[in-house]
């Protein structure tokens, strides 16, 4: 890994950054859960928690030209693109010195400063828009520029998905498309609800190329985009990566989750992403307790920070209440 230039990062350092990457997800999000509880955070909130992998690896393998889209699942792809978690945090609190002004909450998140085009709550409807920003990149000459588009495997059954798959082929746009198959879309699964649920054949109808991917494996995933977004990089247009994952919580804080045995998610619990890693660490004396501990802490003092920080920002004032807003007397004048 570091044949390629003298500065890159050692093969064992990676494998820590994605441990510590994970940990910061995770940390920041069981926070969230508490302060939902606590209605410091309101409206919808729907948790990453056991999906970590994808995000954390595939945001590794970026650069900062490159652009990302994700779904109203987003706090942790925000995160590791460096939207801040202050930032984040007063976003989820309604405050104006949050990344959207208080206005979107957490599903919107938006840094156009980080490339982080959202935090998109209309399932599917963010795929035209990566191809339309990979299509700007190609027509401004940016060629080295790739756009990565997150979305569920529930996207996979609109017609934007479609849309978006064939025109990035047709005029061979580089976006990654990042299918993060979970399963299920809020209680519908995957089996019950689509013909063909080998979702990279899917894909690759369209003369893309596609894989799939264990998306608890954050290694496997950091190896797979690399690869990906590398031939894009070169010239070799749109690609596709399913990767399986599960999501631990319910699809949010609504969800009574009643469409799920509480044996398939233990399964899935043994392969979370961030034990198996330590694990793996641990066991080829690759890291020691202490340093993951301190990652743990770090993560820890992050989220406080930003709890902190969030709690004490004031709420925007009744007088630009009204700024970005089009009044109904207002259109067409
Ligand atoms: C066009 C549209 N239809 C329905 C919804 C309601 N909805 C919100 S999330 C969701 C499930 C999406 O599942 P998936 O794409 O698999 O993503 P996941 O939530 O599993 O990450 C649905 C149907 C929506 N937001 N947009
Ligand atoms: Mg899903």
């Amino acid at each position: 890994m570091n044949s390629e230039s003298p500065d890159a990062p050692t093969e064992q350092q990676v494998q820590h950054r994605l441990l510590a990457d994970m940990i910061r997800i995770r940390v920041f999000e069981e926070r969230c859960a508490e302060l939902y509880g606590e209605t410091k955070i309101r409206g919808f909130l729907h948790l990453y928690i056991g999906e970590e992998a994808v995000a954390a690896g595939v945001m590794r393998c970026l650069g900062d030209t490159d652009s990302v889209l994700a779904t109203y699942r987003e706090h942790g792809h925000a995160l590791m693109r460096g939207v801040s978690a202050e930032s984040i945090m007063c976003e989820m609190f309604g405050k104006s010195s949050g990344c959207s002004g208080g206005r979107g909450g957490s599903m919107h998140l938006f840094d156009k400063d980080c490339n982080f085009f959202g935090g998109n709550a209309i399932v599917a409807a963010h795929l035209p828009l990566a191809v339309g920003l990979g299509l700007a990149n190609q027509t401004l000459d940016r060629s080295d520029a790739v756009v990565v588009c997150f979305f569920g495997e529930g996207a996979m059954a609109e017609g934007e998905f479609h849309e978006a798959l064939n025109l990035a082929a047709l005029w061979k746009v580089p976006v990654l498309f990042c299918c993060e198959n979970n399963l299920y879309a809020m209680g519908t699964s995957l089996e019950s609800s689509e013909s063909q649920t080998d979702l990279a054949l899917k894909a690759a109808s369209y003369a893309i190329p596609a894989w799939s991917v264990d998306g608890m494996d954050v290694l496997e995933v950091h190896r797979a985009t690399t690869k990906a977004v590398a031939a894009i990089r070169a010239g070799g247009g749109p690609m596709f990566i399913e990767f399986q994952t599960y999501r631990f919580r319910p699809h949010s804080m609504f969800d009574p989750d009643l469409y799920r045995d509480d044996a398939e998610i233990e399964q899935w619990k043994q392969r979370d992403p961030i034990t198996t890693l330590e694990a793996q660490l641990l066991g080829d004396q690759l890291i020691t307790k202490e340093v993951v501990e301190e990652m743990w802490q770090a993560a820890r003092a992050e989220t406080e920070a930003a709890v902190e920080a969030a709690d004490a920002a004031p709420i925007e004032p009744v007088d630009t209440l009204l700024r970005h807003v089009t009044l109904d007397n207002e259109v067409g004048s």
